[in-house]
């Protein structure tokens, strides 16, 4: 949308068309988080744990709005839950996606250059579940922002005395990172479910990279991958393999996920 910014006013020039859009759905409704992006950071942490299900669900969804993911593992100064979170990534640092580990909180000046020249010149929206550090990696990018993280809010203290001391982000909100206006960061709540109900359980396979890259050597053009005899991605499932799989296997927990998420959305009810 292209504003016009009069005395106390504005007037909307035109509105833009809508290259993609991003939004998770669940049986009860639709929720948008972003238009217009060109990039997702789907950030999680060493604490709290993941869910694996969650971020696969983020990474399907990026996939079919065509908005590339960067997926971040913050709080890498707490090294124990961050050794057992970034193993437990090993499949999704083989794909192409990689995954970028961060210190948020310990982050000097040439951590943020780095940061800012993987963000420059787009517009990415933050996303992942709630306390992983969405707002403190804006606060460190526009620190002129004050966008609410925890130890930003003056109050932090007495809200803490009062046992309320969460200051979880509830809105949406796009932050300029340079004077010119063409980088941006957009904050969002933290998620907990990520609903897939947009998407045809038939599309799965496609959405999933390491799967993807076996597509087309089924003996049934209309193979499911789940029980078919001469299927080429399931013959690729690597069961035995524990953490670390060659590129071309598939691993044994994204097979599942994805024959889990296959038969959730088989049965959806509208
Ligand atoms: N140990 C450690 N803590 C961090 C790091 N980065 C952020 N935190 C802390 O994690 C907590 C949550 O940070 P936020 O930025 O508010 O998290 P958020 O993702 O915006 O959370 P919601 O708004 O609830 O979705 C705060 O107490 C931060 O200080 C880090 O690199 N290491
Ligand atoms: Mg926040
Ligand atoms: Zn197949």
């Amino acid at each position: 949308m292209q504003w016009l910014a009069s005395m106390d006013e504005g007037t909307i020039e035109r509105v833009d068309e809508r290259r993609n859009l991003l939004y998770r759905q669940d049986e009860i409704r639709t929720k948008a988080f972003a238009a217009n992006l060109d990039q997702a950071l789907i950030l999680i942490a060493a604490e709290p744990e993941y869910s694996e299900s969650q971020l696969a669900r983020a990474l399907i969804a990026c996939e079919a709005s065509k908005i590339a993911p960067i997926i971040a593992l913050n709080k890498s100064d707490l090294q124990v839950p961050f050794e057992r979170a970034w193993e437990r990534l090993s499949a999704y640092r083989q794909m192409h996606y990689g995954v970028l580990p961060l210190s948020l909180k310990m982050s000097g000046d040439a951590d943020r250059e780095a940061l800012f020249k993987r963000l420059q010149g787009k517009t990415t929206l933050v996303l992942g579940p709630s306390g992983v550090g969405k707002s403190s990696l804006v606060n460190l990018l526009a620190p002129q922002s004050k966008a609410q993280a925890n130890e930003f809010v003056k109050t932090q203290e007495i809200s803490q005395a009062l046992n309320s001391g969460k200051h979880t982000t509830t809105s949406t909100t796009l932050y300029w990172l340079d004077a010119t206006r063409q980088t941006a960061l957009i904050d969002s709540p933290g998620f907990q479910e990520f609903g897939l109900h947009h998407i045809e359980p038939t599309q799965l396979a496609s959405l999933m990279p390491d799967l993807a890259q076996h597509l087309g050597n089924c003996k049934f053009y209309n193979c499911t991958h789940l029980h078919e005899p001469g299927c080429g991605v399931r013959e690729q499932v690597d069961f035995e393999a524990k953490s670390v799989i060659s590129r071309r296997k598939i691993c044994a927990r994204r097979y599942q996920l994805y024959s889990d998420l296959f038969a959730q959305l088989n049965t959806k009810t509208y």
